[in-house]
């Protein structure tokens, strides 16, 4: 006899229906468009909410504080071009997550920020619900959209919108709200599946218009002194093949921003990366592909731009970002891909090879400070100095151009960016528009898991206190994560003094501290470093076994200096008490 005929028969047709509730429809949601992998904090209402998304085949990465979940999600988005989803609680829960999704849109990298919130009635009456908080209203003005989702019916619709929000157009981050109550709402399961969307090219090509490609490559072609900037928009647009090509038929001298790094690999005869100063002071004509003119390139005028005037061209999808800084005489405005090809086969069989005079300008230069540059990466000083423990993590990438290169800090950050080169594209993560502290482990969990292959990250002894709790998440999921920390004691040096009490400095920290051991409380490996053959030994023993490794980089306190390049933006009293 089969089940079947044992089953009692059911009372009523209703009793029959196959029913499925919010739970299922969010999770079904985010397969059917492809979201595989949650980066979060669970509790109220979300914690069977993980549970179940993991059940379902759902990559679920939990973290220990919501920050860092949410700058996992939005490098997530940033790496594959779909949106990095984050899973917080109500509000302490979204608030700690809501940082990276303004960071995601500031960066313009797609990430939805999903969050349960509480009851609704409650929350509007303002009559003191568990984690009350109208979470919506506050996403707002923080990102790219905000939606809130009451019907389980209309979740479908919700995560459609959500993706197409945060991936076309100038991608960036978008918030969806989930109120605890649309969770365990029923629906029968067939209308349910039916209100699904899959998301139809979700960020459609944007072709820019003929006219505008001619008239910048018209531009380009009467350059004396040409540059082109490659930044993280030209990265992000996974356009690499037909960037190189672009690049190279130009025969321009380019400079990558930091995130740019690698699109072409920092060695190539072109790069202009180490004669930056003269490329920008002496060029003519520039030509901005994926870059914004913000303070990372000076808004485009002033001193570092030199006295010669400047004709921009600017590749991008924001047609609101041209003449934000400077005049656009060649506004080009559609999706890299796209705009890139179009360029290419804009300039036809023969184009003119770049001004003689002006690559020999910048080849000369690049190859003398590279040369000047040389000695110092080689010294075996300890304690360390930045260039000597730099010249060692140079080697290790340059021998595994396909690990991902984790940045912070602040003299960390800016000479890690100068010396180790970079060799393929969206390899280099880091602190971006922002310029933001705490991005570190975040960046690494996410590279790991989105990538598959190892992560080296350098992280200055400030920037990795932001998020160091979560190398106990690197053990817990045996990620293949190397974090290096340039100990100097302190922000920017370790050597501040308070003269007036006990109290020690505002930038200082304990001296001589074993970030090792932090580590090896999870089952990591722990190393002390005080010198580059020491830190060399770990580093390339940790990448090849993939064990999460966190080496503690002894360096001289007096190595940095004040806020590292940027200490011109470090206003300071003239009326200093003594
Ligand atoms: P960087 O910091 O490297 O200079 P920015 O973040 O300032 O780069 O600029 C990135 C730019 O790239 C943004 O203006 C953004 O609109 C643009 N962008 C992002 N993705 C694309 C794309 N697929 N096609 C065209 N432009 C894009
Ligand atoms: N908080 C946040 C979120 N972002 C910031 N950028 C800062 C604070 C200010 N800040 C910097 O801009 S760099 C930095 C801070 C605190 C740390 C620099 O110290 P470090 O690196 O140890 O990380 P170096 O090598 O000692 O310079
Ligand atoms: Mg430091």
């Amino acid at each position: 006899m089969s089940d079947a005929a044992t089953k009692p028969k059911p009372a009523t047709a209703e009793a029959e229906r196959e029913l499925t509730d919010g739970f299922n429809l969010i999770i079904d949601a985010l397969k059917l468009n492809g979201l595989n992998t949650i980066y979060g904090v669970p509790g109220i209402p979300i914690t069977d909410f993980g549970r179940m998304a993991q059940a379902a085949g759902i990559r679920v990465l939990s973290f220990r504080h919501e920050q860092n979940a949410g700058y996992a999600a939005s490098i997530a988005g940033f790496l594959t071009k779909k949106p990095g989803v984050c899973l917080t609680v109500s509000a302490p829960g979204f608030l700690n997550g809501l940082t990276a999704l303004a960071h995601a849109t500031t960066n313009c990298f797609p990430m939805i920020l999903i969050s349960g919130s509480s009851e609704r009635e409650i929350v509007d009456l303002q009559q003191g619900d568990y984690e009350e908080m109208d979470q919506l209203a506050i996403a707002k003005p923080l990102c790219k959209a905000a939606f809130r989702v009451l019907h389980a019916q209309d979740i479908g619709i919700g995560v459609a919108r959500a993706i197409r929000a945060a991936v076309s157009g100038r991608p960036g981050g978008v918030y969806l709200d989930l109120p605890a109550k649309l969770f365990g709402q029923v629906m029968d399961a067939a209308a349910g599946q039916k209100s699904l969307v899959k998301v139809i090219d979700a960020a459609p090509a944007q072709i820019p218009a003929p006219d505008a490609i001619k008239r910048a490559l018209d531009v380009l072609k009467g350059a004396k002194r040409p540059l082109i900037i490659l930044g993280k928009g030209a990265a992000y647009a996974q356009a690499d093949d037909a960037i190189r090509a672009f690049v190279e038929k130009s025969g321009v001298p380019f400079l990558p921003m930091s995130m740019g790094k690698g699109l072409l690999p920092d060695t190539h005869p072109q790069c202009a990366g180490a004669a930056r100063s003269t490329v920008l002071a002496q060029s003519d004509v520039v030509m901005l592909i994926g870059a914004r003119l913000n303070w990372l390139l000076s808004h485009g005028k002033g001193k570092a731009w030199g006295t010669e005037p400047k004709k921009f061209i600017q590749v991008d999808i924001e047609p609101k970002e041209m003449d934000s800084n400077v005049e656009i005489v060649a506004p080009v405005v559609g999706d890299i891909g796209s705009c890139v090809s179009a360029l290419l086969q804009g300039m036809g069989g023969a184009w003119p090879a770049a001004p003689a005079d002006w690559v020999k300008t910048v080849t000369s230069k690049r190859d003398e400070n590279v040369a000047k540059m040389a000695p110092r990466l080689m010294n075996n000083n300890s304690p360390m100095d930045y260039h000597g423990a730099l010249g060692v993590l140079r080697t290790v990438i340059k021998e595994r151009p396909d690990a991902s290169l984790v940045n912070e800090g602040a003299n960390t950050l800016d000479l890690a960016r100068g010396i180790i080169d970079m060799y393929q594209p969206r390899k280099r993560l880091d602190v971006g528009t922002w310029g933001i502290m705490g991005i570190g482990m975040g960046y690494a969990i996410a590279a790991a898991i989105e990538t598959g292959k190892p992560v080296l990250c350098v992280e200055g002894d400030s920037a990795f206190g932001f998020s160091g709790m979560e190398v106990e998440t690197i053990c817990r999921y045996k990620l293949p994560v190397c974090i290096v920390i340039f100990n100097n004691d302190g922000i920017y040096r370790g050597t501040d003094v308070n003269s007036v009490s006990d109290d020690p400095a505002p930038t200082v920290f304990v001296k001589g501290s074993r970030y090792d051991k932090m580590i090896e409380a999870f089952g990591g490996v722990g190393v002390n470093a005080t010198s580059p053959d020491e830190l060399k030994r770990a580093v390339n023993a940790a990448m090849d076994s993939g064990k999460p490794t966190l080496i503690n980089a002894v360096l001289d306190p007096a190595a940095g200096s004040e806020s590292g390049r940027i200490g011109n933006l470090n206003p300071q009293s003239v009326l200093k008490k003594k």
